[in-house]
């Protein structure tokens, strides 16, 4: 009995706590209560979700609330932000960035700690020589489902550079693609003061040097990971030389560590060396003649979430594979048909709303 009475308390707690917690929709038709993404977030208080419909929207303001938010596009094909300006989180844990595209020459940074971040479903281009994520001072970091291009002719920058702080990254059915011709162009960077990453299932494309992980920082561990289209003078980087390199695949390059699989040619349905990543163009897919060997041969502990397969290697791979067009799992209305679409005053209309919801993981 007492245990019920705690479990009681503790459920009248959470229903106290989010009683304040809004949902804001940003929509560019002015269907919802904001039409510009800095409008919302200024009026938000922490533990609010920020909706961001369909539709194309601007960051020319830096952003910099010190407040924890979530915020939720309708797919990276729907919602389109373009970032002059950097995001910035502020001293504040639990962000949450799901559902959008951003396409930008400024990063998603950080002004002091901030704990326990999640990017997940979002694709994010960048146009100049700067990081996507700048997580230097940050702390645990997630990367799933997301698809990062870039095209850097500088080796000073990388397109996640993780923190500095001894917290752990975990990175997940990520696609890290090299969309230019310079090798200089780099994916995940770290410090010597760096804590673990784990790196699973993430597709690397069209680089000479994907790594620049410290020494000195703390072990990566790689597992079911593709690598193809490197360029000349190849390498995987610099990593913790106690790192666990598993069950990994590559053209060109055999993978260090164990289980390692050296591809003859890239295993995807659809992607041209020639031409790098195209978004759109380009399908990762395993191809069922080509990409054979890297089909149900990832860590034979990790089980495919949707058909209990062996996991597959690359990024539709493991045990939850990478969703296309980063469609979240919340339920969106992308277009709404009224017939007939001219009327009067007062005249009825039937309303058809096409829908979409992501898996529920
Ligand atoms: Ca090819
Ligand atoms: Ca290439
Ligand atoms: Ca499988």
């Amino acid at each position: 009995m007492k245990k019920f009475a705690i479990g009681l308390f503790a459920l009248m707690f959470v229903l106290a706590s989010s009683a304040f917690a809004t949902i804001r929709y940003v929509s560019t038709t002015g269907a919802g209560g904001y039409t510009v993404i800095n409008t919302a977030l200024t009026a938000a208080v922490s533990g609010d979700t920020i909706l961001i419909g369909p539709g194309s929207y601007t960051i020319s303001t830096q952003i910099n609330e010190v407040k924890r938010y979530t915020v939720i596009g309708a797919g990276w094909d729907q919602t389109l932000i373009t970032m002059t300006q950097d995001w910035y989180l502020n001293n504040s844990n639990r962000h949450s960035f799901e559902g959008m595209y951003s396409n930008s020459n400024s990063s998603f940074n950080i002004f002091n700690t901030v704990d326990s971040t999640t990017f997940r479903r979002c694709r994010i281009n960048e146009t100049v020589n700067t990081s996507s994520i700048l997580w230097t001072l940050g702390r645990s970091l997630t990367l799933e489902d997301c698809i990062f291009t870039a095209a850097y002719t500088s080796s000073s920058v990388w397109q996640v550079l993780i923190s500095q702080s001894n917290f752990p990254t975990t990175i997940r059915n990520c696609v890290f693609a090299n969309t230019g011709t310079s090798g200089a162009m780099k994916a995940i960077g770290g410090y010597a003061t760096s804590g673990t990453v784990e790196l699973y299932n993430s597709d690397f494309l069209n680089f000479q040097i994907p790594l620049v992980l410290n020494t000195a920082g703390a072990p990566l561990i790689a597992i079911n990971n593709v690598f193809h289209d490197w360029m000349a003078s190849p390498s995987y980087g610099s990593y913790n030389a106690i790192s666990t390199w598993d069950y990994n695949a590559s053209t060109t390059l055999i993978p260090p560590g164990t289980n390692a699989l050296l591809l003859a040619g890239d295993p995807f349905v659809n992607y041209d060396e020639t031409a790098n990543y195209v978004h759109g163009t380009t399908d990762l897919h395993l191809d069922p003649t080509n990409g054979a060997a890297c089909i149900n041969s990832g860590h034979p502990s990790l089980l495919d979430f949707t058909d209990g397969s062996q996991s597959d290697r690359g990024v539709y791979g493991g045990p939850k594979p990478l969703v296309d067009n980063g469609i979240p799992n919340y339920p969106w209305a992308v277009n709404i048909l009224l017939n007939p679409n001219l009327v009067g005053v007062g005249t009825p209309v039937n309303a058809t709303a096409t829908g979409r919801v992501g898996p529920q993981y």
